[in-house]
C-alpha cells in the first residue's frame, strides 16, 4: 500500500460568513427549490444542512481516501442502538462553524436555535447503551481511529411518549417521515443475507463432508450512512446503518407465478425487520423478529468488511485479523461469531482451526449489565427454525469448547459442563449468548471498576479461570464536545477564559479550574450560569408542562430510562415525605426544591408505568397544594430524550443516581451532570464510585447499602417489612399511596408500588435505603444555603471528572483491546 509522504493536516474547516451565507442561499435554491422571501423554518434547515454537508462530504472522501491508501486496521462497532440525538449544532461546534453560522443565518433574518429545532431527534436507541454507542463514534472519529458504526436503519426509533391524566402514552417515533439530510443511501453496497431454511449433508469426490444451507428467504440489505465528524477538523467517519427490504429475486419468483398477493406480503415481512426499535424489557414480543434484527444487520456487517478487506487483499485471508476487530457492544450482536465461523467454514472452505483462531483474534465483547433477565438466551427451537445452521454452528463451538478447555481444567466434571455449556440444559434447551461472547472474543470488559470486578467474581468467575487475561475493564464515558461545549455554552465561555480552549479534547484540564474554587469573583460567575440555564429550563417546563417553577429553588434532576433498579420509587417516596413533613409542620424548615424527572417506560413494563402514574399523580396534588408554599415542585418532563437532555442537565443543581448497589453498571448521565456542574446524591454504584473518587468525598451526597452489605443483607435475609412497622414515616407514606388522596375517588390506584415494595419483597432494596437517602438529602440541604460552600462544590464537580471523557475510554479500548493506530488525515 502507499504511504502518504507529507501529509497536510486538514484543520478546522475555512470558509468565510459570507461564502456560508452564499451556500445556504444556493441551497434554499437549487436544493430546496425555494426562495428567501417564502422558505419555511424547515427550508431553511434543510437548506444549512445541505451547506454544512459541503464541508462534511469533504472531509469524508479525505477520511475514506487516507484510510484506503494506508491500508488501516479498523474497529468496526456493532451495536444495535444508537442514539444520537440531533446532528445540526453537533456537526457545527465539530466543524469550528457554530458562531458563524449563527451570524451568517442572523444576516440572513433568521434565528439559529429555531432552526436547531426543526429537527427530529435520531432516537435509534433505548439509554445508556445506545448514548454510549453515539459518544464512542464522536470520541473515535475526534481521536483519528480509522472506525465503522455498524446498526439497524430503524424506520421508527423509540417511541414518542405523552402522558394522558398522569398515564403514559406512546406514540410511534418517524424521525425520518420527510427524510433526514444527514444520511446517504449507498445502493451501491446493498447486502443479501439467508434466514429459514434447511440444512443439507454432501460428500465431495474425495469424500469429504460439507453442510450446505438452504436459505428459505432471502433479504436486502440497503445501507444508509451517517458521516460522523470528529471535533476540529479531524476524521469523517461514518455509521452505517442497514434498512431492509425484500430482494428483488426472491420478489420477482413469486410475482411471476402469479402471487401478487404473496410478493407483497413478502415485501412486508422483509421490511418489517427494520420497521422498529424493540424497547427494552418487553421480553415475549417478537422474539423471533428480534433475533432476525440481529443476524440482519451482523450478516450485512460483516459481508460490508469482508468485500472490502478483500478489495485489498483478494482469498488471502491471512491479513484479516490484523486489519479487523470488531467489538460487540451488550450480547446483541452476538450471532457474528458462528457468523463469521459460516463465512469462512462453509463458504471460504476454510478448516474450522484456522477459521475459529481467526474469529477469536477478531472479536471483542463489553458487557453492560448483571442483571439476568437482561442476559440474552434464545430458545433452541427458534435458532433451529430461524438460523440451523448457525445452530449447528454452535453446537460445535461448544462441543470443543468443553472438551477442550473445561474438560481439560476440571476433569470429568459435568457440574461445571453444565453451568459453563453455551447451551442451557433445561425442559427448553436456551442458547446462552454471554457465554458465546465470552468464548468467541478475545478479550471481555465491563464499563466501570466495580462493574468489571463483578462481571469476573460473579457473573463469569470459571472463565476467568479458564482466561484470566481475557478479562478487563473499560470505564465509560461522554463526549464532552457535545454534553458541555454544545449544550452549556456559557460554562464553556468561562472555562475558556479561566484554562484555555484546548478542554474539549483534553478533559484533563479542567483540574485548573478547580484553583478558582474559592474564588468569589468565579464562584459568582459559575452559578450566575447556572441560574440562567435554570431560568432557560423553566421556560421549556412551562412550555411542555404549563407548570411554573422558580428558578432559585434547587433543581433535582433524575433522568435515565425507567426501571426498578434506578429506583425513581426511591425519589419519589422521599418527596412524599418532605411533602408529609410540610403538612405536619407548616414551618418545616428546607430550601425550596424542585424535582425533575424525565423517563420512559417500556411500553410492556407494568410496574414502571404505575411509577410513572405516581410521580404525576402526587406531582398535580402537590404542586397545587398552596399549604407547601413552593417549597415543593414535582415536575416530569414527557418524552424525555437527547434533546431534552441538553436542556435539562446544564440546569441540574442535584444528580440522582440511586440504584441498588451493584445494580447499575456504570451509569453515563452521571458523568454529565456531574460535568455541568451538580451535585450527585448517590450509591456506592457503577461509576458513582470513580466519581467520588476524582471529586472527593465532600462533594458529592453517598448514601445507602454498599455491593457487599447488600450482598450481607441478602444472605440473612432480607425483610422488608421490618422497615416498615419500625419506620413510623415509611409506614405512613405507603399506606398514604393506598388511599384516594392522589386520585380523588379512585383509592388504590397508586398501590402497586406499595405491593412490590411489601408482597413483592422489595427486591431492589428501596426501603433498606430510604433512611440514609433522605438523610443525605438533608446534607444537601443544608449546603445548600451556604451559597459560598455549595459554588465551590459545584465548580469542584466540574473541574475534577476529566477522567469521564469519552476520549478516554477510547483511548483505553485502544490499548486494552484494539490495538489501533491514529491516522491523521490528509487533504487531496
Ligand atoms: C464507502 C462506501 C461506499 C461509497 C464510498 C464512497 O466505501 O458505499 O460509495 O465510500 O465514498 F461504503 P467502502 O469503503 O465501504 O467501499
Ligand atoms: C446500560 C447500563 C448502564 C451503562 C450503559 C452504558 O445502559 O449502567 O452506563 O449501559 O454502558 F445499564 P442503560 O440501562 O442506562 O440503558
Amino acid at each position: 500500500m502507499k504511504k502518504h509522504s507529507a501529509p497536510a493536516a486538514t484543520g478546522a474547516v475555512q470558509i468565510s460568513t459570507e461564502q456560508l451565507k452564499d451556500q445556504i442561499v444556493r441551497h434554499l435554491h437549487a436544493t430546496l427549490g425555494t426562495d428567501v422571501n417564502k422558505a419555511s423554518p424547515k427550508a431553511w434547515w434543510r437548506a444549512t444542512c445541505a451547506a454544512i454537508n459541503e464541508q462534511v462530504y469533504d472531509g469524508l472522501r479525505n477520511t475514506q481516501r487516507t484510510h484506503y491508501e494506508n491500508n488501516t486496521r479498523a474497529l468496526h462497532y456493532f451495536s444495535l442502538e444508537y442514539l444520537m440525538g440531533r446532528l445540526f449544532s453537533n456537526n457545527l461546534h465539530n466543524l469550528g462553524l457554530y458562531d458563524q453560522a449563527k451570524q451568517a443565518l442572523g444576516e440572513l433574518g433568521m434565528n439559529i436555535a429555531d432552526l436547531e429545532d426543526q429537527e427530529e431527534d435520531m432516537a435509534l436507541g433505548n439509554g445508556g447503551l445506545g448514548r454510549l454507542a453515539a459518544c464512542f463514534i464522536d470520541s473515535l472519529a475526534t481521536l483519528n481511529y480509522p472506525a465503522i458504526g455498524y446498526g439497524i436503519h430503524y424506520e421508527h426509533g423509540l417511541f414518542q411518549q405523552s402522558f394522558q391524566d398522569g398515564k403514559q402514552i406512546e406514540r410511534p417515533d418517524s424521525w425520518r417521515e420527510y427524510g433526514n439530510p444527514w444520511e446517504i443511501c449507498r445502493p451501491e453496497s446493498v447486502q443479501e443475507i439467508s434466514v429459514y431454511g434447511y440444512v443439507e449433508t454432501v460428500y465431495d469426490l474425495q469424500g469429504r463432508m460439507k453442510k450446505v444451507w438452504h436459505p428459505g428467504r432471502i433479504i436486502k440489505g440497503v445501507p444508509w450512512d451517517i458521516p460522523v465528524v470528529g471535533y476540529n477538523g479531524s476524521s469523517v467517519n461514518v455509521l452505517r446503518l442497514w434498512e431492509s427490504r425484500a430482494s428483488d429475486f426472491f420478489n420477482w419468483d413469486v410475482f411471476n407465478s402469479g402471487g401478487y398477493i404473496d410478493a407483497a406480503r413478502e415485501n412486508i415481512e422483509a421490511e418489517t425487520i427494520s420497521k422498529v426499535l424493540y424497547p427494552n424489557d418487553e421480553t415475549d414480543a417478537g422474539k423471533e423478529l428480534r433475533l432476525i434484527q440481529q443476524y440482519f444487520f451482523v450478516s450485512c456487517s460483516l459481508k460490508d468488511i469482508i468485500r472490502r478487506y478483500k478489495r485489498a487483499h483478494a482469498d488471502d485471508w491471512s491479513e484479516f485479523a490484523k486489519q479487523v476487530v470488531i467489538q460487540l457492544n451488550d450480547t446483541h450482536p452476538a450471532v457474528s461469531i458462528p457468523e463469521l465461523m459460516r463465512i469462512l467454514v462453509d463458504r471460504a472452505e476454510m478448516q474450522w482451526d484456522q477459521a475459529w483462531s481467526i474469529c477469536q483474534q477478531v472479536f471483542a465483547y463489553t458487557n453492560h449489565t448483571l442483571l439476568p433477565e437482561a442476559l440474552e438466551k434464545w430458545p433452541v427451537r427458534l435458532f433451529e427454525k430461524v438460523l440451523p445452521r448457525h445452530l449447528e454452528i454452535i453446537y460445535e463451538i461448544n462441543r470443543r469448547f468443553l472438551l477442550e478447555q473445561v474438560d481439560v481444567l476440571w476433569p470429568g466434571d459435568d457440574e461445571k459442563k453444565r453451568k459453563l455449556s453455551i447451551i442451557e440444559e433445561n425442559h427448553e434447551p436456551m442458547v446462552r449468548m454471554g457465554h458465546l461472547s465470552v468464548v468467541g472474543s478475545f478479550r471481555v470488559n465491563g464499563v466501570a471498576e466495580i462493574h468489571s470486578k463483578l462481571v469476573k467474581s460473579d457473573l463469569f468467575p470459571e472463565m476467568v479461570a479458564l482466561w484470566p487475561d481475557k478479562f478487563t475493564n473499560v470505564t465509560n464515558g461522554v463526549t464532552p464536545r457535545r454534553w458541555l461545549k454544545a449544550c452549556n455554552p456559557k460554562l464553556s465561555k468561562l472555562l475558556d477564559n479561566h484554562i484555555g480552549t484546548a478542554w474539549p479534547t483534553d478533559l484533563k484540564q479542567l483540574s485548573k479550574f478547580a484553583a478558582f474554587a474559592d474564588d468569589a469573583a468565579v464562584q459568582d460567575a459559575f452559578m450566575a450560569i447556572k441560574q440562567q440555564n435554570k431560568a432557560e429550563l423553566a421556560t421549556v417546563v412551562k412550555k411542555l408542562t404549563n407548570i411554573d417553577i422558580d428558578p432559585h429553588a434547587i433543581f433535582d434532576i433524575q433522568i435515565k430510562r425507567l426501571h426498578e433498579y434506578k429506583r425513581q420509587h426511591l425519589n419519589l417516596l422521599h418527596i412524599l415525605a418532605l411533602y408529609r413533613r410540610i403538612l405536619q409542620d407548616p414551618n418545616y424548615d428546607m430550601a425550596p426544591r424542585v424535582f425533575l424527572f424525565g423517563a420512559k417506560a417500556a411500553p410492556g413494563y407494568k410496574l414502571a408505568k404505575d411509577i410513572i402514574y405516581a410521580i404525576n399523580k402526587v406531582a398535580e396534588k402537590i404542586n397545587h397544594d398552596k399549604r407547601v408554599k413552593n417549597r415543593l415542585k414535582v415536575v416530569f418532563m414527557p418524552n424525555y430524550r437527547v434533546t431534552l437532555a441538553e436542556k435539562m442537565i446544564p440546569a441540574a443543581d442535584v444528580s440522582e443516581q440511586i440504584s441498588t448497589a451493584g445494580k447499575e453498571a456504570s451509569g453515563t448521565g452521571n458523568m454529565k451532570l456531574a460535568l455541568n456542574g451538580a451535585i450527585t446524591v448517590g450509591t456506592l454504584d457503577g461509576a458513582n464510585i470513580e466519581i467520588a473518587e476524582e471529586v472527593g468525598d465532600e462533594n458529592i451526597a453517598i448514601f445507602g447499602l454498599t455491593v457487599d452489605e447488600v450482598k450481607t443483607l441478602h444472605v440473612k435475609g432480607y425483610n422488608s417489612a421490618d422497615y416498615y412497622y419500625n419506620n413510623p414515616e415509611i409506614k405512613a407514606i405507603l399506606d398514604w399511596l393506598e388511599t384516594d388522596y392522589f386520585t380523588p375517588g379512585k383509592p388504590g390506584e397508586l398501590a402497586a408500588i406499595k405491593r412490590s415494595l411489601l408482597e413483592g419483597g422489595d427486591p431492589y432494596l428501596v426501603l433498606a435505603d430510604f433512611e440514609s437517602y433522605s438523610k443525605a438529602h438533608e446534607k444537601v440541604d443544608h449546603w445548600y444555603r451556604d451559597k459560598a460552600l455549595w459554588a465551590k462544590k459545584a465548580i469542584l464537580n466540574t473541574a475534577s471528572v476529566g477522567k469521564f471523557t469519552s476520549d478516554r475510554s477510547i483511548e483505553d479500548y485502544v490499548s486494552r483491546v484494539w490495538h489501533l493506530e491514529k491516522c491523521k488525515i490528509t487533504k487531496n
